[in-house]
């Protein structure tokens, strides 16, 4: 009977634990990954790589669909980071602008004329406050797994040459929907419009807008931004990391030899991303030379033409700092002026 009783218990055991076995090896057909932009630019491609990488290693196991244009948030990109944290995108490949209202620290990035340089924009990311800003999105549902980017964000328009802040007046500019884009065109003379990126490019071709502002290599380019708008202002004024986000939900479903897979399979991706939002801008002229080519009117700043700028922000910087948080912004601060 003793005997009977114990082989029932170890019975009853191994059940248990091949069912907890068989639940943590348990895979969603498809995870989505969620995209505010098309497939042709660097920032979708380097998702599509992703998702193909971890296809490949997993043996088909993990299957990630890249869902672009927006898709799983019908067009309205400030929404980005609530369907990522509710799991209804599992990953998402998304710019620090779409998700800043739900994360205001990630505004830091959007300070006007606040990085120079990719050295100090590379600085920040890599130490403290970049490390703080990964573990604040975490502590609101979403793991980050790597940094990417969008680019130095550059205004283009179809009316005249902008070199000084008075070009700005009475000049339409589609801004992203996030509070401090509109905040900072307004200081700078501006007249800023916010439309989803899903309705830009329609805006832009109709001129019920003037101009835009998106980087070279990741939006310039391939959108052909020159076939409507022919000058265009190489001014610097904001930089757009990405962040490479995975559903906490999601990651947590993972064991740890899939979370390993797909987090270097990120920072591959990513790394990948990088290079190609940077080419023939770092060091090189030849992004600006192919703009020139497509017969656009290029003006590129000089550092007193960028101060000249900033200098006409300040409003900006008093309302925004103690949003983003102030110890944020000062850590970020001496490591920009630590690199000459
Ligand atoms: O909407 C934009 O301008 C874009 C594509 O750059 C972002 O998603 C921030």
């Amino acid at each position: 009977m003793v005997r009977k009783i114990m082989i029932l218990m170890i019975a009853l055991y191994l059940a248990l634990v091949s069912s907890s076995y068989v639940s943590a090896t348990t895979y969603k057909p498809e995870y989505k990954l969620s995209l505010v932009i098309g497939p042709q630019t660097p920032w979708g491609q380097a998702a599509q790589k992703f998702a193909d990488l971890v296809k490949e290693r997993s043996g088909g196991k993990i299957n990630v669909k890249c869902y672009f244009a927006g898709q799983l948030f019908a067009g309205m990109q400030t929404n980005e980071f609530l369907i990522l944290r509710q799991g209804v995108a599992d990953f998402a490949v998304g710019s620090t602008i779409n998700w800043s209202p739900a994360v205001k620290e990630l505004n830091l990035f959007s300070l006007p004329f606040f990085f120079p340089d990719y050295r100090h924009l590379d600085a920040v990311k890599t130490s403290d406050p970049g490390k703080k800003i990964f573990k604040t999105i975490e502590e609101r549902g979403v793991v980050g797994l790597a940094w990417g980017e969008n680019g130095y964000r550059e205004l283009t328009n179809s009316k005249r040459s902008v070199r000084k802040p008075e070009d700005l007046e009475g000049l339409k500019v589609r801004v992203v929907g996030s509070p401090i884009f509109v905040d900072t065109f307004r200081a700078m003379g501006g007249n800023p419009v916010s439309i989803n990126w899903s309705e830009a490019l329609t805006a832009l071709q109709q001129g019920t807008v003037d101009g835009q502002e998106n980087p070279v290599a990741s939006i310039i380019i391939p959108y052909k931004l020159w076939e409507m708008n022919k000058n265009i202002t190489i001014w610097h004024y904001t930089i757009d990391p990405l962040i490479f986000g995975v559903s906490k939900v999601t990651w947590d479903s993972f064991d740890s030899k899939d979370r390993d897979l797909i987090g270097k399979a990120a920072q591959e991706a990513m790394a990948w991303n990088l290079k190609e939002a940077r080419k023939g801008l770092e060091g090189s002229t030849e992004a600006i030379d192919l703009l020139k080519g497509k017969g656009m009117d290029v003006v590129v700043f000089t550092s007193k033409d960028m101060e000249t700028f900033k200098a006409k922000t300040k409003s900006v910087y008093d309302k925004w700092i103690p949003e983003i948080g102030a110890d944020l912004v000062n850590a970020a601060e001496k490591i920009i002026k630590g690199i000459k």
